[in-house]
């Protein structure tokens, strides 16, 4: 027997090197039909090229060795907003979010309804399986009631569990989506329909219409415990009684070309400035080993900002540099903490448990933070914080006036630049000081008056740390 090929589809599944024609999914799932319909209608319509399929998280994961056209993975139940964004950046882009129910009825519903509710520009196909396949079969939000699940051995109660979720009917209550329709791949007849449905949604997007949403009632063998032939009857018998296939809404005769979201002044400036802001690249330098420093306080006090021109500083040096924020709930006065990791040598994890130096700003954070640092480690902390917590053997603690000096200094808000101008003194970043000023002026680049201001408290830090402490 000769294989027919499927032109958009990928002639063999390469995952983890090995070079197979068999697909990953089990005998008789829906998924691999699914596949293929949407790989048709995407060559017949001619907008291959042009296509992105977010795939989701879910037995559908490895889409991207599946269908031939871009491809981009998304979080848990995020993929309309990949979709979204897509969208916004690349006008032409056809755009295709593939979900299971748990990925888009569960985990990811808001995402779903708030992406339908402004009628993004995208094809969503979801697999309701009834069940979640890739993880073994727990319930979904899908399940029907009755049904048995890992997670519902004695059947779905509606008591606990709810009532199964009717995606479809629940996005029509929405204005905007352009096309709703749910359809089924239990058999031929069903699958000619789906067939249909899939290239509707498609066409919707190519004539650039807006949101089309198309329900595939989806057989899953393996996790209902039966075989092909049961799973479909399952299908057409069970999951239909609760499912009703049909079209739920058609507007795509009537409905208008949608015109592109215009691009917010934020974005705008945010492309503009990467491609102004050429990057020097990170240079390996296995000599120059790896700092971990942490930097923590209250919100407000520009922690956050402190670490990041650490980490602006060693990016100057061509070190390979992390910053990673940590925030309390609170918007001010909360407590704020950030991790920089320099290396000569990319970076594994950006989260630092251990530090080798520690910047402090209040009595909080040196409580909790003290003890984690490594032996030979440094800790600033500032001279108002009592030090009752001992440092651990081999660590130096400085303290430093740096809120006191700040307010001496009529700039409250600059006590980070003292804690600054005390790395730079005591030289335990390893980097460069022209390297630290940069990054410092940098920082200030929206508000050019306060460069030569914070290099006047810098000096004044220094100065102070000259004749208070024995360097
Ligand atoms: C944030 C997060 N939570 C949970 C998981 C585990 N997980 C992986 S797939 C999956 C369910 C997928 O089910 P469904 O969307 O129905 O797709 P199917 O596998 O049935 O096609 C879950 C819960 C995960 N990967 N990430």
């Amino acid at each position: 027997m000769t294989e027919k090929k499927t032109v958009g589809m990928y002639d063999v599944f390469s995952r983890s090197g090995k070079q197979t024609r068999a697909t990953h999914y089990c005998a008789g799932c829906g998924h691999g039909i699914i596949h293929k319909l949407i790989t048709e209608a995407m060559v017949e319509l001619g907008i291959q090229d042009r296509t992105v399929i977010v795939n989701p998280i879910g037995c559908a994961v490895f889409g991207y060795y599946y269908w031939d056209c871009g491809n981009v993975g998304a979080a848990h139940g995020r993929a309309p907003a990949i979709g979204t964004a897509i969208n916004r950046t690349r006008r032409d882009a056809v755009v295709i979010s593939y979900q299971g129910d748990g990925d888009l009825g569960a985990i990811g519903f808001n995402n779903t309804f708030q992406a339908a509710g402004r009628g993004e520009h995208m094809a969503v196909f979801f697999v309701n399986n009834a069940i979640y396949g890739m993880t073994g079969g727990q319930m979904a939000p899908t399940t029907l009631v009755g049904m048995k699940t890992t997670t519902s051995p004695f059947g779905r109660d509606p008591l606990t569990a709810g009532y199964p979720l009717h995606v479809c009917e629940v996005l029509n209550q929405l204005k905007a989506p352009v096309y709703i329709e749910r359809v089924s791949v239990a058999d031929t007849k069903r699958i000619m329909q789906a067939k249909r449905a899939v290239r509707k949604a498609l066409e919707i997007q190519r004539d650039g219409k807006g949101y089309a949403f198309v329900e595939f009632i989806s057989p899953c063998p393996t996790n209902l415990g039966v075989d092909s032939l049961k799973a479909a009857a399952f299908c057409a018998d069970e999951m239909e009684k609760e499912y009703p296939l049909g079209c739920v809404r058609d507007e795509s005769a009537t409905a208008e070309p949608r015109p592109p979201v215009p691009v917010t002044p934020t974005v705008k400036a945010f492309f503009e400035a990467s491609e102004q802001h050429q990057a020097p690249m990170a240079e390996i330098d296995e000599k120059a080993g790896e700092l971990r420093l942490k930097f923590t306080g209250f919100g407000g006090q520009g922690i956050l900002s402190l670490g990041v021109c650490v980490a602006e500083a060693a990016r100057l040096e061509k070190r390979f540099a992390t910053w990673f924020p940590s925030y309390g709930p609170e918007q001010r006065g909360g407590s704020a903490a950030c991790s920089v990791v320099i290396s000569g040598k990319p970076i594994g994890s950006p989260s630092v448990d251990h530090p080798d130096v520690l910047v402090c700003m209040n009595q909080p954070s040196y409580e909790r933070f003290v003890r984690d640092v490594r032996p030979g480690g440094t800790v600033i902390v500032d001279a108002t914080v009592p030090l009752a917590e001992k440092a651990p053997d081999g660590v130096r603690v400085v303290p430093m006036p740096a809120i006191d000096l700040s307010i001496k200094m009529g700039v409250p808000k600059a006590a980070n630049t003292m804690m600054l101008a005390a790395l730079m003194k005591l030289g335990v970043t390893g980097l460069k000081n022209e390297h630290l000023l940069s990054a410092l002026d940098a920082s200030f680049k929206k508000k050019p008056a306060l460069v030569e201001k914070n290099r006047l408290l810098l000096d004044e830090a220094q100065a102070w740390m000259e004749k208070n402490l024995p360097l």
